[in-house]
C-alpha cells in the first residue's frame, strides 16, 4: 500500500500511513515533520550560541515551544499556518546562525534552509523514518514527544509570566541531541530520563504560574448543567486565554462555561468571582461533535484536543494560540498581548443559549494544596485501615472502545480505594457515584494532566509522613491511561521520580521498539492493562 505520511505520536495507531486518524491530512503531516526538523536545527544553533557564551533571548525560546506545541496531537491542522510558520523559523534561525562563531560543528539542520517549493520534498527525507534504526528511532521519539509535552506545559507558564531560562535550555540541547548520530542507546536512555527530571520542573513552573495568578484550587462543586443566557465554551488548557475571555465578557450577558480539561479552572480562587462562569458543558474531548452541536454557541480551543469539526458548528468554532483548523477563525496574540475575544462575544449573542446534556454536579479542587490540607484525615484513614490504597488514574481519554476499561475498573475497585486522578482520563469515572470514605471523596480530581504534578507532591508527602525510604513503599498502585504527547512528559516525569511498575494503556506506545519497551519492563516494571478481573487481583490479590 502507498505510504503518503508516517505518524505514530498518539496512542490511536500504530502508525497513520495514508491519512491521519485524527484527521492530520498527509500535507499537514509532512509540515509538522517538517516543522520539528527545522525547529531541531533552530535548537542546535541555539545550543551553539550558548556554549559560546552568547545569550539566547526569551523571545526564542517561545518560538521553540510553540513550535513543537503545534505539532502535537490534535492541535493544529492548519497547513498555511504550519507552512508559515516553517518559513519564519528558517528566517529566524538564519538570523541566529549568523551569530554562531563555529558553525562548522552544527547539524545539517541547522545550515538548511530553501524555497517553499522544496518544503514538500524534504519532508519526505527528514521525519520519523528518517532513522534507520528502530531502537534509535524508537529513543529519539520517546525523546521528541516528551519534549512536546514539556514545550506546552512551558508555554503556558509563559504565557503567565514565569519563565525558566534553564528549562528552555534543556529543552532546545535535548532536541539538538535527537540529530546527533554519535550518541549511543545508553546516552539516548539517559537523555529520555533527563527528560522527565525536566517534565518535573516544567510542571512545577506551570503550578508555580497557576497558583500565583490564581490561588490554590479549592474543593469546589461545578453544574453540569446550563442557564438560560447565551454561552461561550471554552476547551484546551490555557487558563490565561480563560481570564481574557472572563474579563471580556462581563457585563455582555453572554456566560462561560468550560469544556473537558478547562474544567478544574472553576476550582481557582480567581475564577470563582466571576458571576457569568456558569458551569462545565460535556466531557472530554472525543465527543465534542455532539456537545459542541447542541451547546449553540461559539466554542473556543485554546490548544489540543480539535476532532475535525461538523459543518453544523464549524462557523462557531474558534482557535487561539497553538490551536488551528483550516478554515475556523484564529484569535490572535503572543505571549504578554491581550487577546481580543470581541468576535465570539459578538456572535454569542446571536446565537441561542446551550442545550442541557446532563443536570447535577461534579466535586474538582484536589490539588496537592488542598489535598495536603486534608491529610490528617487521609492519614488517619489510611492508618485505622480505611483506606487501603491510591490508585493513580491519571491521564488522558479517548474514543477507543476498549477504554471503557476505566470506567469497568473504577467501578470494580474495592470500597476502601482512592481514585487519584488529572487530565481528561477523569471522564470516564467522574460521573459515577463512587461515595466517600468518613467524608473524603473516592475520586480525588487534581486538575489537568500538567496537574499530575500534585499527585507526585501528594505522594512524596505521604511518603514523608508515613516515615518511607522509597516511594514505592506507598500504598499507591499507578494505571494510567495516555493518548497523547502530554502524557509522554507525565510519564517520563513519573519514571525519573523513582515510581515503579506503571501500568500504562489502552495498549503500550507505537514509538516503543520491542527492545526499548522490554528496557522500560526491566528498568521501571512498565506494564500494559489486562482485564478488569486480571488487574484487580493484581493490585488487591485474589
Ligand atoms: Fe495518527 Fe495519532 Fe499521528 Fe494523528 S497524531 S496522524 S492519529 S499517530
Ligand atoms: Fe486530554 Fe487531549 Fe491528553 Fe490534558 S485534552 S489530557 S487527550
Amino acid at each position: 500500500m502507498e505510504s503518503n505520511m508516517f505518524c505514530y505520536q498518539c496512542q490511536e495507531t500504530a502508525g497513520c500511513t495514508r491519512v491521519g486518524v485524527c484527521g492530520k491530512q498527509p500535507e499537514v503531516a509532512a509540515l509538522q515533520d517538517l516543522l520539528v526538523y527545522v525547529t531541531k536545527g533552530m535548537s542546535a544553533v541555539t545550543t551553539q550560541l550558548r556554549a559560546e557564551g552568547t545569550p539566547v533571548d526569551p523571545e526564542t525560546n517561545h518560538w521553540v515551544t510553540l513550535n513543537l506545541f503545534l505539532t502535537i496531537t490534535n492541535a493544529n491542522f492548519d497547513g498555511p499556518a504550519l507552512r508559515a510558520r516553517v518559513q519564519d523559523t528558517l528566517d529566524r534561525k538564519a538570523v541566529l546562525l549568523a551569530q554562531v562563531q563555529d558553525p562548522s560543528c552544527l547539524p545539517e539542520a541547522a545550515h538548511w534552509t530553501g524555497p517553499q517549493a522544496v518544503f514538500a520534498d524534504k519532508a519526505a527525507r527528514v521525519g520519523v523514518l528518517s532513522t534507520q534504526d528502530e531502537d534509535v528511532r524508537s529513543l529519539r521519539e520517546l525523546i521528541t514527544y516528551g519534549l512536546k509535552g514539556l514545550a506546552a506545559y512551558t508555554k503556558h507558564a509563559n504565557a503567565l509570566g514565569q519563565e525558566d531560562p534553564d528549562l528552555d535550555a534543556f529543552l532546545q540541547r535535548a532536541l539538538a541531541a535527537t540529530l546527533d548520530h554519535r550518541l549511543t542507546q545508553e546516552e539516548l536512555v539517559a537523555l529520555a530520563l533527563e527528560t522527565g527530571q525536566y517534565g518535573v520542573t516544567g510542571m512545577a513552573l506551570l503550578d508555580r504560574a497557576n497558583t500565583t495568578a490564581y490561588g490554590h484550587p479549592e474543593i469546589t462543586k461545578v453544574s453540569l448543567g446550563v442557564g438560560t443566557r447565551p454561552g461561550i465554551l471554552v476547551s484546551g488548557h490555557d487558563l490565561r486565554d480563560l481570564e481574557m475571555l472572563l474579563e471580556q465578557t462581563q457585563g455582555t450577558g453572554v456566560d462561560v462555561y468550560t469544556h473537558s480539561e478547562m474544567l478544574p479552572a472553576h476550582a481557582y480562587p480567581a475564577f470563582r468571582k466571576y458571576p457569568n462562569f456558569i458551569g462545565n458543558y460535556g466531557n472530554a474531548w472525543w465527543q465534542q461533535k455532539e456537545e459542541f452541536e447542541a451547546f449553540q454557541g461559539p466554542i473556543l480551543m485554546t490548544t489540543n484536543c480539535i476532532v475535525p469539526p461538523k459543518d453544523s458548528y464549524k462557523d462557531r468554532l474558534y482557535t487561539t494560540g497553538a490551536a488551528g483548523w483550516p478554515g475556523c477563525r484564529h484569535i490572535p496574540g503572543d505571549i504578554g498581548q491581550e487577546k481580543d475575544f470581541s468576535p465570539l462575544i459578538a456572535q454569542a449573542k446571536t446565537c441561542p443559549p446551550p442545550k442541557a446534556l446532563e443536570q447535577g454536579e461534579l466535586v474538582t479542587g484536589f490539588a496537592h494544596h488542598q489535598v495536603l490540607a486534608l491529610a490528617d484525615q487521609i492519614v488517619a484513614a489510611v492508618q485505622r485501615g480505611a483506606i487501603r490504597k491510591f490508585v493513580v488514574m491519571a491521564g488522558c481519554d479517548g474514543r477507543a472502545k476498549r477504554r471503557s476499561y476505566y470506567t469497568d475498573f473504577a467501578k470494580a475497585l474495592p470500597q476502601d480505594t482512592v481514585i487519584l486522578t488529572a487530565g481528561c482520563a477523569k471522564y470516564k469515572y467522574n460521573k459515577l457515584d463512587l461515595g466517600d470514605i468518613g467524608g473524603i471523596p473516592r475520586v480525588l480530581d487534581a486538575g489537568q494532566c500538567n496537574d499530575s504534578y500534585s499527585l507526585a507532591l501528594i505522594a512524596l508527602k505521604l511518603k514523608e509522613v508515613f516515615g518511607l525510604a522509597d516511594l514505592n513503599d506507598l500504598p499507591i498502585v499507578y494505571n494510567i491511561a495516555w493518548y497523547e504527547q502530554k502524557a509522554v512528559i507525565v510519564l517520563l516525569a513519573l519514571l525519573s521520580l523513582g515510581v515503579k511498575n506503571i501500568h500504562l494503556g489502552p495498549t503500550l506506545p507505537a514509538f516503543l521498539s520491542p527492545r526499548v519497551a522490554q528496557l522500560l519492563v526491566d528498568t521501571f516494571g512498565i506494564a500494559g492493562i489486562g482485564t478488569v478481573e486480571e488487574d484487580l487481583a493484581r493490585f488487591f490479590g485474589a
